[in-house]
């Protein structure tokens, strides 16, 4: 194959007949796996078929080191187009052919039904459609940040463009001037029910020219033709290419027929297929392999993600006794500081359109060229944040909580299926968000965060575990997501009146914090419940109730050690800004019933949707204020 890198104006005439013969034997190939597999995306994988051949083969992108810094990236956002990708990577060498063909859509295979980015050749695990744009647009940056001169093709399909982050996603490439990038749309006209135009007219070229992109149309399957646009010479904005297709492209009965969007052929069906395109049927020998493969599958091909971390965590900031301020101020000033202590490897930060309140404002001032204003689009900050951080960075996500996570969950969910490394530090969760009421009361997001296996929870009890928090999350590998209020709130004090995370303290995950030690009852609090837990102890106290305090700072986290201390207590009460079905109650209930003469749980949080009012009175509408837990539980323990 004569990689191009497509700097040479046209493809050498061989090249031409190499790749017309590449493409050819893939279609045999797409069709034999999804018959194998008895599903799968026949129609679409035919039409992308020779954009996907042309890129995999011209772009800088080398199937002996796949994971090269400085390579072009090749994103596919219509991942259910696998046979398509699997056919041409595999031809390509960028893995074996065969096991693609013969294991497709088997459990254990790593040939999943959409595309996995921890095979060669692949940057993005896809399938949720309409995410491909803004990751790509994530890696660009990232690559832009990180000095890389590449290029980045994404491929999706027309359906898929009647999703609106695609929307967000191209106003945010013209802002940001990202000529590198070019977004491949297969304009085959079908979608599952039919005609794109009946399902949901769009018009791709105004939209795409209203929002600053240059627009070229071709045939998307004459190579030459195709080659040209793709060709990233004199690009000086973001490129769109409106390539027209067939689905089903290469066999008769199939060509412009819906039906092949997501339907294998049968066996009769493939028959027809392979003799029309004169391609061996070999499929008995591949059904007997198909059969072994169940029994002895092979090793994975699988690569490890690479992460990227800040390397210093700087210097702690130490808030004394007197002090009273936001945790939110403490994470921007943490920022701050981890950014200053990694000079040649700055962290990226984005925004939507709330820096002032989120406190990241204090670091776009410092360093503008890290800082992206996204305004009000947070599908796609979401998405492109995470994948950012696949192109080796490390990348702060600020925003109130409901938008963060609530607004934003299925973004996060394919983050965390693609397993970034995204550091989301979420204000105004809780009640505690001053008195806009419950559209932006945050109050599922343990719950939600807990659903998410990569994704690790931090709920700071102060503005010195904030500081240390911050810092550990962006030194540390994964996705993480720092929760806090708005309030200003007391430094969290020993017993002896000292600082409780003086200037020793290191934040390790997963570790609960004793406040006070007791033998009657023990409280678990969570973020700024931390300090009424303390006041309701106190109160206890008075009536000689031992009471032990815990700051539990990640609730998803819970260990065993933990719980074998908790097995001392006959009564445990948690308290938590959060609704109590989700929350740390709930997920420490769950601990619980796994073992047997466990103490008894009450759960003291948000029970119902929250009202329009100062954070303090809102509290009291939910019993979360000292007297409130103290009254609650001597009515346990009477
Ligand atoms: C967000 C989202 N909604 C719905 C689906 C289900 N789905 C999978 S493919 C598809 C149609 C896609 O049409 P198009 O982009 O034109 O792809 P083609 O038919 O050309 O393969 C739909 C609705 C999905 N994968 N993601």
């Amino acid at each position: 194959m004569e990689r191009t890198n497509f700097i040479s104006p046209s493809l050498s005439s061989t090249e031409v007949v190499r790749l017309k013969s590449l493409c050819h034997e893939a279609r045999g190939n797409i069709l034999k796996m999804t018959s194998l597999a008895a599903s799968g995306h026949p129609g679409g994988s035919m039409s992308s078929l020779e954009i996907f051949a042309l890129l995999w083969s011209q772009a800088k992108v080398n199937p002996s080191e796949p994971l090269k810094k400085g390579r072009d990236r090749i994103i596919v956002s219509h991942g259910h187009t696998s046979p398509g990708v699997y056919s041409v990577l595999g031809a390509l060498n960028f893995f074996d052919l065969h096991e693609a063909i013969v294991s497709f859509r088997l459990a254990g295979s790593d040939f999943e039904g959409h595309i996995e980015r921890h095979l060669p050749g692949i940057e993005l695990t896809s399938g949720n459609l309409g995410q491909g744009l803004s990751a790509a647009i994530g890696m660009a940056i990232a690559d832009r940040s990180n000095g890389i001169k590449n290029h980045i093709w994404v491929v999706a399909g027309d359906g898929e463009n009647q999703k609106g982050q695609i929307s967000e996603a191209r106003r945010f490439a013209n802002k940001y001037m990202l000529s590198n990038l070019t977004y491949i749309i297969d304009l085959n006209h079908l979608q599952i029910s039919g005609d794109t135009a009946d399902v949901m007219p769009v018009n791709l070229k105004a939209e795409f020219e209203a929002s600053g992109w240059e627009v070229v149309e071709t045939d998307g399957h004459d190579l030459n033709a195709l080659y040209k646009v793709l060709r990233p010479a004199n690009q000086n904005k973001p490129r769109l290419i409106l390539a027209r297709t067939v689905m089903g492209k290469g066999v008769s009965f199939m060509e412009n027929k819906s039906d092949f969007h997501g339907r294998a052929l049968n066996i009769q069906e493939l028959e027809k297929a392979l003799v029309e395109l004169g391609i061996e049927n070999n499929m008995e020998e591949l059904v007997a392999e198909r059969k072994v493969f169940l029994t002895n599958r092979p090793a994975s091909c699988r690569e490890k993600p690479e992460y990227h971390l800040l390397k210093n965590t700087g210097v702690p900031i130490t808030y004394s006794q007197e002090h009273k301020g936001d945790n939110r101020s403490a994470w921007g000033k943490a920022l701050v500081s981890l950014a200053d202590a990694n000079p040649d490897n700055l962290p990226l930060v984005f925004d939507c359109d709330l820096a002032g309140s989120v406190k990241t404002a204090e670091f776009a001032k410092k360093y503008p060229g890290h800082f992206f204003q996204t305004g009000i689009m947070e599908h796609h900050a979401a998405t492109m944040a995470g994948c950012s951080t696949l192109a080796d960075k490390v990348s702060f996500w600020s925003d109130f909580g409901v938008f963060a996570i609530d607004e934003t969950f299925n973004q996060h969910r394919l983050n965390d299926i693609n397993q970034t490394n995204l550091k989301v530090v979420a204000t105004h969760c809780g009640l505690d968000v001053g008195p806009d009421g419950k559209t932006h009361h945050c109050i599922k997001y343990v719950g939600l965060l807990r659903a998410l296996p990569n994704y690790r929870t931090i709920v700071p009890a102060d503005p010195n575990q904030t500081d240390r928090a911050v810092r550990h999350a962006g030194t540390s590998q994964g996705n993480y997501f720092i929760a806090m209020g708005r309030s200003k709130l007391p430094v969290i004090l020993k017993e002896d009146g000292s600082v409780f995370f003086d200037k020793n303290y290191e934040f390790k995950y997963g570790k609960v914090d004793r406040f006070r030690a007791g033998k009657d009852v023990a409280i678990l609090a969570m973020g700024p419940t931390c300090e009424h837990a303390l006041q309701a102890a106190e109160i206890l106290g008075i009536g000689e109730v031992s009471t032990a305090v815990y700051g539990v700072s990640c609730p998803t986290e819970i260990s065993n050690e933990f719980i074998k201390e908790l097995m001392k207590f006959k009564q445990v009460i948690t308290v938590e800004d959060h609704d109590t079905e989700t929350g740390l109650g709930a997920g420490l209930a769950i601990k619980l019933s796994e073992l047997s003469g466990t103490p008894a749980l009450t759960r003291i949080g948000v029970t119902h949707y929250g009202m329009s009012g100062d954070a303090k009175d809102l509290y009291t509408l939910q019993g979360l204020q000292p007297e409130q837990i103290a009254e609650t539980i001597l009515s346990k323990l009477s």
